[in-house]
Protein backbone atom coordinates (compact mmCIF):
# COMPACT_ATOMS: atom_id res chain seq x y z
CA UNK A 1 0.00 0.00 0.00
CA UNK A 2 1.19 3.32 -0.86
CA UNK A 3 1.90 5.62 1.90
CA UNK A 4 -0.15 8.76 1.89
CA UNK A 5 -2.16 11.00 4.52
CA UNK A 6 -5.51 9.26 4.14
CA UNK A 7 -3.89 6.23 4.38
CA UNK A 8 -2.07 7.25 7.66
CA UNK A 9 -5.47 8.75 8.97
CA UNK A 10 -7.22 5.30 8.21
CA UNK A 11 -4.62 3.55 10.29
CA UNK A 12 -4.91 5.82 13.09
CA UNK A 13 -8.40 5.49 13.43
CA UNK A 14 -8.31 1.60 13.08
CA UNK A 15 -5.50 1.51 15.78
CA UNK A 16 -8.10 3.79 18.03
CA UNK A 17 -10.75 1.63 17.64
CA UNK A 18 -9.24 -1.56 18.07
CA UNK A 19 -7.53 -0.15 21.30
CA UNK A 20 -10.97 0.97 22.69
CA UNK A 21 -12.58 -2.91 21.52
CA UNK A 22 -9.52 -3.79 23.86
CA UNK A 23 -10.15 -1.63 26.94
CA UNK A 24 -13.48 -2.58 26.44
CA UNK A 25 -13.11 -6.35 26.51
CA UNK A 26 -10.50 -6.00 29.42
CA UNK A 27 -12.05 -6.59 33.30
CA UNK A 28 -10.96 -4.39 35.98
CA UNK A 29 -11.47 -6.40 38.97
CA UNK A 30 -13.19 -4.13 41.88
CA UNK A 31 -9.84 -3.38 43.43
CA UNK A 32 -8.45 -0.66 41.39
CA UNK A 33 -4.63 -1.48 42.55
CA UNK A 34 -5.15 -5.40 42.09
CA UNK A 35 -1.88 -6.64 40.99
CA UNK A 36 -0.53 -7.68 37.10
CA UNK A 37 -1.07 -11.04 38.31
CA UNK A 38 -4.51 -10.58 39.80
CA UNK A 39 -5.63 -8.58 36.83
CA UNK A 40 -4.41 -11.23 34.27
CA UNK A 41 -6.33 -13.86 36.14
CA UNK A 42 -9.27 -12.23 36.16
CA UNK A 43 -9.43 -11.97 32.36
CA UNK A 44 -7.50 -15.00 31.73
CA UNK A 45 -10.71 -16.95 33.57
CA UNK A 46 -13.16 -14.87 31.78
CA UNK A 47 -11.78 -15.96 28.11
CA UNK A 48 -11.33 -19.69 29.50
CA UNK A 49 -14.71 -19.95 30.61
CA UNK A 50 -16.00 -19.06 27.31
CA UNK A 51 -14.56 -22.96 26.36
CA UNK A 52 -15.39 -24.91 29.27
CA UNK A 53 -15.15 -24.62 32.91
CA UNK A 54 -12.83 -25.50 36.14
CA UNK A 55 -13.21 -28.15 37.88
CA UNK A 56 -11.81 -27.24 41.91
CA UNK A 57 -12.01 -29.44 45.05
CA UNK A 58 -11.77 -28.18 48.82
CA UNK A 59 -8.70 -29.13 50.97
CA UNK A 60 -7.64 -31.45 47.92
CA UNK A 61 -4.02 -31.70 48.90
CA UNK A 62 -4.15 -32.17 52.41
CA UNK A 63 -6.21 -35.01 52.72
CA UNK A 64 -8.68 -38.08 51.13
CA UNK A 65 -11.11 -40.46 52.14
CA UNK A 66 -8.48 -43.31 53.07
CA UNK A 67 -5.09 -40.59 54.08
CA UNK A 68 -3.88 -37.86 55.33
CA UNK A 69 -0.51 -35.53 54.40
CA UNK A 70 0.73 -37.48 51.84
CA UNK A 71 2.80 -35.62 49.50
CA UNK A 72 1.72 -34.98 45.97
CA UNK A 73 -0.94 -37.12 46.79
CA UNK A 74 -4.76 -35.85 45.50
CA UNK A 75 -8.09 -37.88 45.31
CA UNK A 76 -9.13 -36.68 42.06
CA UNK A 77 -5.33 -37.34 40.74
CA UNK A 78 -5.80 -40.79 42.06
CA UNK A 79 -8.07 -41.28 39.65
CA UNK A 80 -7.28 -38.87 36.65
CA UNK A 81 -3.87 -38.43 37.06
CA UNK A 82 -4.39 -34.96 37.27
CA UNK A 83 -4.95 -32.28 39.37
CA UNK A 84 -7.78 -30.24 40.10
CA UNK A 85 -7.86 -26.61 38.52
CA UNK A 86 -8.93 -25.16 41.44
CA UNK A 87 -8.31 -25.91 45.40
CA UNK A 88 -10.33 -24.71 47.99
CA UNK A 89 -9.01 -23.21 51.22
CA UNK A 90 -10.62 -22.63 54.45
CA UNK A 91 -9.23 -19.85 57.18
CA UNK A 92 -11.64 -20.70 59.87
CA UNK A 93 -10.12 -20.82 63.06
CA UNK A 94 -7.42 -18.50 62.24
CA UNK A 95 -8.95 -15.19 63.37
CA UNK A 96 -8.47 -17.22 66.66
CA UNK A 97 -5.15 -17.72 66.62
CA UNK A 98 -4.81 -21.34 66.03
CA UNK A 99 -2.50 -22.94 64.39
CA UNK A 100 -4.54 -25.24 62.63
CA UNK A 101 -8.25 -24.63 60.41
CA UNK A 102 -11.39 -25.88 61.73
CA UNK A 103 -10.55 -28.86 60.32
CA UNK A 104 -7.62 -29.04 61.02
CA UNK A 105 -5.41 -28.41 58.18
CA UNK A 106 -2.43 -26.37 59.88
CA UNK A 107 -2.15 -22.97 58.14
CA UNK A 108 1.81 -23.60 58.08
CA UNK A 109 1.18 -26.66 55.77
CA UNK A 110 -1.98 -24.77 53.47
CA UNK A 111 0.61 -21.96 52.83
CA UNK A 112 3.10 -24.72 51.30
CA UNK A 113 -0.14 -26.35 49.50
CA UNK A 114 -1.27 -23.05 48.01
CA UNK A 115 2.36 -22.47 46.65
CA UNK A 116 2.23 -25.67 45.45
CA UNK A 117 -0.94 -25.35 43.39
CA UNK A 118 -0.53 -21.65 42.36
CA UNK A 119 3.42 -22.75 40.39
CA UNK A 120 1.57 -25.61 39.16
CA UNK A 121 -1.06 -23.16 37.44
CA UNK A 122 -4.25 -23.58 39.37
CA UNK A 123 -6.29 -21.24 40.89
CA UNK A 124 -6.36 -21.03 44.42
CA UNK A 125 -10.22 -19.80 46.46
CA UNK A 126 -10.62 -19.23 49.95
CA UNK A 127 -13.29 -19.40 52.04
CA UNK A 128 -13.61 -17.88 55.86
CA UNK A 129 -15.76 -19.78 58.48
CA UNK A 130 -15.00 -16.86 60.46
CA UNK A 131 -16.14 -17.86 64.28
CA UNK A 132 -18.91 -15.43 66.63
CA UNK A 133 -17.07 -13.03 68.90
CA UNK A 134 -20.24 -14.55 70.97
CA UNK A 135 -20.13 -18.48 70.35
CA UNK A 136 -16.79 -20.14 70.18
CA UNK A 137 -17.75 -23.53 71.10
CA UNK A 138 -20.39 -22.93 67.59
CA UNK A 139 -18.16 -21.02 65.52
CA UNK A 140 -19.89 -19.76 63.11
CA UNK A 141 -22.58 -21.18 63.11
CA UNK A 142 -23.35 -19.60 66.39
CA UNK A 143 -26.51 -17.04 65.31
CA UNK A 144 -26.83 -14.92 68.16
CA UNK A 145 -29.51 -11.93 66.58
CA UNK A 146 -27.29 -8.84 66.40
CA UNK A 147 -24.25 -10.58 65.93
CA UNK A 148 -23.29 -8.23 62.91
CA UNK A 149 -24.24 -5.19 64.43
CA UNK A 150 -21.63 -5.83 67.12
CA UNK A 151 -18.72 -5.94 64.65
CA UNK A 152 -19.34 -3.57 62.15
CA UNK A 153 -18.18 0.22 62.75
CA UNK A 154 -19.58 1.52 66.20
CA UNK A 155 -20.42 -1.92 67.44
CA UNK A 156 -18.44 -3.35 70.62
CA UNK A 157 -16.70 -5.78 68.88
CA UNK A 158 -15.59 -3.84 66.24
CA UNK A 159 -11.69 -3.85 67.68
CA UNK A 160 -11.81 -7.55 68.10
CA UNK A 161 -13.10 -7.79 63.85
CA UNK A 162 -10.30 -5.60 62.87
CA UNK A 163 -8.24 -7.67 64.64
CA UNK A 164 -9.35 -10.73 63.56
CA UNK A 165 -8.67 -9.19 59.75
CA UNK A 166 -5.34 -8.36 60.51
CA UNK A 167 -5.06 -12.14 61.08
CA UNK A 168 -6.69 -13.11 58.02
CA UNK A 169 -4.55 -10.29 55.81
CA UNK A 170 -1.03 -11.57 57.58
CA UNK A 171 -1.79 -14.88 56.09
CA UNK A 172 -3.43 -13.76 52.37
CA UNK A 173 -0.13 -11.42 52.81
CA UNK A 174 2.50 -14.05 53.22
CA UNK A 175 1.48 -16.03 50.03
CA UNK A 176 3.86 -15.03 47.64
CA UNK A 177 5.08 -16.92 44.44
CA UNK A 178 8.64 -18.05 43.33
CA UNK A 179 9.51 -14.20 42.12
CA UNK A 180 7.92 -12.59 45.15
CA UNK A 181 5.04 -12.09 43.85
CA UNK A 182 1.21 -12.04 45.52
CA UNK A 183 -0.84 -15.09 44.79
CA UNK A 184 -3.87 -14.39 43.71
CA UNK A 185 -7.03 -15.44 45.58
CA UNK A 186 -10.55 -15.55 44.59
CA UNK A 187 -11.92 -14.94 48.39
CA UNK A 188 -15.59 -15.57 49.53
CA UNK A 189 -15.97 -14.16 53.04
CA UNK A 190 -19.59 -14.17 54.67
CA UNK A 191 -20.74 -17.09 51.83
CA UNK A 192 -24.27 -18.56 51.51
CA UNK A 193 -25.85 -15.56 53.45
CA UNK A 194 -29.32 -16.22 52.37
CA UNK A 195 -29.38 -18.83 54.61
CA UNK A 196 -29.50 -18.69 58.35
CA UNK A 197 -27.14 -20.61 59.52
CA UNK A 198 -23.83 -18.61 60.36
CA UNK A 199 -24.19 -15.43 62.01
CA UNK A 200 -24.38 -13.12 59.01
CA UNK A 201 -26.87 -14.75 57.84
CA UNK A 202 -30.44 -13.54 56.71
CA UNK A 203 -32.68 -13.68 59.87
CA UNK A 204 -29.20 -12.70 61.65
CA UNK A 205 -28.51 -9.54 60.40
CA UNK A 206 -30.25 -6.33 57.89
CA UNK A 207 -29.34 -6.32 54.48
CA UNK A 208 -27.87 -2.79 55.53
CA UNK A 209 -26.11 -4.23 58.10
CA UNK A 210 -24.72 -7.14 55.49
CA UNK A 211 -23.46 -4.80 52.86
CA UNK A 212 -21.62 -2.87 55.85
CA UNK A 213 -19.41 -5.88 57.03
CA UNK A 214 -18.82 -6.48 53.45
CA UNK A 215 -17.63 -2.99 52.41
CA UNK A 216 -15.70 -2.30 55.97
CA UNK A 217 -13.97 -5.95 55.23
CA UNK A 218 -13.07 -5.27 51.45
CA UNK A 219 -11.79 -1.76 52.51
CA UNK A 220 -10.03 -2.44 55.28
CA UNK A 221 -8.19 -5.50 53.68
CA UNK A 222 -7.27 -3.40 50.71
CA UNK A 223 -7.14 0.24 51.72
CA UNK A 224 -5.57 -0.52 55.83
CA UNK A 225 -3.79 -3.40 54.81
CA UNK A 226 -3.29 -3.07 51.39
CA UNK A 227 -4.03 -6.60 49.61
CA UNK A 228 -3.88 -5.96 46.00
CA UNK A 229 -4.00 -9.89 45.33
CA UNK A 230 -7.77 -10.62 46.07
CA UNK A 231 -11.19 -11.04 43.56
CA UNK A 232 -13.88 -10.77 45.90
CA UNK A 233 -16.91 -13.88 45.54
CA UNK A 234 -20.17 -12.96 46.10
CA UNK A 235 -22.31 -16.09 47.36
CA UNK A 236 -25.62 -16.80 48.54
CA UNK A 237 -27.30 -20.50 49.27
CA UNK A 238 -29.08 -22.12 46.26
CA UNK A 239 -32.53 -21.12 47.57
CA UNK A 240 -33.26 -17.39 45.71
CA UNK A 241 -35.88 -17.73 43.23
CA UNK A 242 -35.74 -14.19 41.55
CA UNK A 243 -32.59 -12.30 40.48
CA UNK A 244 -34.29 -9.39 42.61
CA UNK A 245 -33.62 -12.17 45.85
CA UNK A 246 -30.59 -12.83 44.21
CA UNK A 247 -29.07 -9.37 45.12
CA UNK A 248 -30.98 -8.36 48.15
CA UNK A 249 -27.73 -7.91 50.21
CA UNK A 250 -25.05 -7.13 47.11
CA UNK A 251 -22.67 -5.31 48.34
CA UNK A 252 -22.13 -2.89 45.15
CA UNK A 253 -20.28 -3.17 41.66
CA UNK A 254 -17.35 -1.58 43.27
CA UNK A 255 -16.55 -4.26 45.59
CA UNK A 256 -17.58 -7.85 43.90
CA UNK A 257 -15.80 -9.63 40.54
CA UNK A 258 -17.87 -12.59 40.61
CA UNK A 259 -20.92 -14.17 41.40
CA UNK A 260 -21.94 -17.63 43.08
CA UNK A 261 -24.25 -19.74 45.26
CA UNK A 262 -23.93 -23.05 46.89
CA UNK A 263 -26.20 -25.76 46.34
CA UNK A 264 -26.14 -29.53 47.41
CA UNK A 265 -27.80 -32.78 45.79
CA UNK A 266 -30.22 -33.90 48.26
CA UNK A 267 -32.40 -37.28 47.57
CA UNK A 268 -32.03 -39.74 44.69
CA UNK A 269 -31.37 -38.11 41.35
CA UNK A 270 -32.88 -40.63 39.51
CA UNK A 271 -36.07 -40.64 41.12
CA UNK A 272 -35.97 -36.25 40.94
CA UNK A 273 -34.28 -33.79 39.05
CA UNK A 274 -34.87 -30.67 41.09
CA UNK A 275 -31.12 -30.64 41.56
CA UNK A 276 -30.65 -30.56 37.72
CA UNK A 277 -33.08 -27.93 36.90
CA UNK A 278 -32.74 -26.02 40.53
CA UNK A 279 -29.27 -25.61 39.54
CA UNK A 280 -29.35 -25.05 36.26
CA UNK A 281 -32.07 -22.45 36.09
CA UNK A 282 -30.50 -20.33 39.00
CA UNK A 283 -26.82 -20.03 37.09
CA UNK A 284 -28.76 -18.96 34.46
CA UNK A 285 -30.12 -16.15 36.27
CA UNK A 286 -26.43 -15.00 37.78
CA UNK A 287 -24.93 -15.42 34.46
CA UNK A 288 -27.58 -12.87 33.45
CA UNK A 289 -26.63 -10.81 35.94
CA UNK A 290 -22.71 -11.47 35.52
CA UNK A 291 -22.85 -10.25 31.77
CA UNK A 292 -24.72 -7.50 32.95
CA UNK A 293 -22.61 -6.02 35.34
CA UNK A 294 -19.60 -7.45 33.76
CA UNK A 295 -18.27 -10.05 36.31
CA UNK A 296 -17.62 -13.63 36.21
CA UNK A 297 -19.90 -16.69 38.07
CA UNK A 298 -19.52 -20.03 39.25
CA UNK A 299 -20.65 -22.63 41.25
CA UNK A 300 -18.94 -21.79 44.58
CA UNK A 301 -19.55 -25.43 46.55
CA UNK A 302 -21.48 -28.40 45.20
CA UNK A 303 -21.37 -31.99 45.43
CA UNK A 304 -23.57 -35.10 46.54
CA UNK A 305 -22.66 -36.35 49.74
CA UNK A 306 -20.59 -39.69 49.57
CA UNK A 307 -21.79 -39.70 45.87
CA UNK A 308 -24.05 -43.04 46.45
CA UNK A 309 -25.30 -42.83 42.58
CA UNK A 310 -22.41 -43.78 40.20
CA UNK A 311 -23.33 -41.77 37.31
CA UNK A 312 -23.69 -38.36 39.02
CA UNK A 313 -21.10 -36.60 37.24
CA UNK A 314 -22.30 -36.92 33.81
CA UNK A 315 -25.93 -37.36 34.39
CA UNK A 316 -26.54 -34.98 37.20
CA UNK A 317 -23.74 -31.79 37.69
CA UNK A 318 -23.05 -32.14 33.66
CA UNK A 319 -26.65 -31.36 32.79
CA UNK A 320 -27.39 -29.05 36.02
CA UNK A 321 -24.36 -26.66 34.31
CA UNK A 322 -25.70 -26.89 31.58
CA UNK A 323 -24.65 -24.21 28.98
CA UNK A 324 -23.95 -21.99 31.79
CA UNK A 325 -20.45 -20.47 31.32
CA UNK A 326 -19.31 -20.63 34.51
CA UNK A 327 -15.72 -19.97 35.55
CA UNK A 328 -15.16 -23.08 37.84
CA UNK A 329 -17.14 -25.88 40.23
CA UNK A 330 -16.18 -26.45 43.50
CA UNK A 331 -16.47 -29.72 44.89
CA UNK A 332 -16.43 -30.06 49.06
CA UNK A 333 -13.67 -31.77 51.43
CA UNK A 334 -13.03 -35.31 51.26
CA UNK A 335 -13.00 -35.82 55.25
CA UNK A 336 -13.95 -39.12 54.87
CA UNK A 337 -15.74 -40.91 58.00
CA UNK A 338 -17.14 -38.52 60.27
CA UNK A 339 -17.66 -39.16 63.55
CA UNK A 340 -20.09 -36.33 64.66
CA UNK A 341 -22.83 -37.10 61.90
CA UNK A 342 -21.54 -40.67 61.89
CA UNK A 343 -21.48 -40.70 58.25
CA UNK A 344 -19.06 -40.93 55.38
CA UNK A 345 -18.56 -37.01 54.44
CA UNK A 346 -16.76 -36.38 50.75
CA UNK A 347 -17.93 -34.96 47.80
CA UNK A 348 -15.28 -36.51 44.96
CA UNK A 349 -14.49 -40.15 44.54
CA UNK A 350 -11.35 -41.41 45.23
CA UNK A 351 -9.84 -44.92 43.69
CA UNK A 352 -12.45 -47.50 43.89
CA UNK A 353 -15.34 -45.41 44.97
CA UNK A 354 -18.38 -46.51 42.72
CA UNK A 355 -18.87 -42.88 40.54
CA UNK A 356 -14.50 -43.53 39.67
CA UNK A 357 -15.25 -44.81 35.78
CA UNK A 358 -18.17 -41.61 35.45
CA UNK A 359 -16.00 -39.45 36.89
CA UNK A 360 -13.42 -40.01 34.64
CA UNK A 361 -15.63 -39.91 31.60
CA UNK A 362 -16.42 -36.58 33.10
CA UNK A 363 -12.37 -35.46 33.02
CA UNK A 364 -11.74 -36.47 29.22
CA UNK A 365 -14.75 -34.38 28.31
CA UNK A 366 -13.69 -31.12 26.47
CA UNK A 367 -16.03 -28.79 28.64
CA UNK A 368 -14.35 -29.87 31.58
CA UNK A 369 -10.62 -27.90 32.76
CA UNK A 370 -8.36 -29.81 35.25
CA UNK A 371 -5.24 -28.44 36.29
CA UNK A 372 -2.89 -29.65 33.22
CA UNK A 373 -4.97 -27.75 30.91
CA UNK A 374 -5.53 -24.78 32.66
CA UNK A 375 -1.66 -24.29 33.17
CA UNK A 376 -1.09 -24.08 29.41
CA UNK A 377 -3.40 -20.99 29.64
CA UNK A 378 -0.91 -19.42 31.58
CA UNK A 379 -3.72 -18.05 34.01
CA UNK A 380 -1.18 -14.97 35.40
CA UNK A 381 0.41 -14.24 32.32
C1 LIG B 1 -18.99 -28.25 56.28
C2 LIG B 1 -18.52 -29.62 56.69
C3 LIG B 1 -17.82 -29.49 58.03
C4 LIG B 1 -16.71 -28.44 57.94
C5 LIG B 1 -17.23 -27.13 57.39
C6 LIG B 1 -16.15 -26.09 57.18
O1 LIG B 1 -19.68 -28.31 55.07
O2 LIG B 1 -17.61 -30.13 55.73
O3 LIG B 1 -17.31 -30.73 58.40
O4 LIG B 1 -16.14 -28.23 59.19
O5 LIG B 1 -17.90 -27.38 56.16
O6 LIG B 1 -15.18 -26.50 56.28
Amino acid sequence: MKYNSKNSMLCVCICFFAMQEITAQRLMPSDKKATKETVNLYNNIKKLSAKGFMVGHQDDLAYGVNWKYEKGRSDIKDITGDYPAVYGWELGGIELGHKKNLDEVPFDQMKQFIKQGYERGGVITISWHASSPFGFEKGAWDTTHGTVTTVIPGGVNHELYKAWLDKVAAFIGSLKGSRGEAIPVLFRPFHEHTGSWFWWGKNECSEAEYKTLWRFTFNYLTTQKKLHNILWIFNTGGDFKTKEEYLERYPGDDVVDMLSFDTYQNGDPQKSDWFVKNTNSRLAMIGQIAAEKNKLFALAETGFEAIPYEKWWTETLLKAIGDNKIAYVLLWRNHGYQESTKRMHYYAPYKGQISEKDFLKFYNLEITQFEKQVAKANLYK
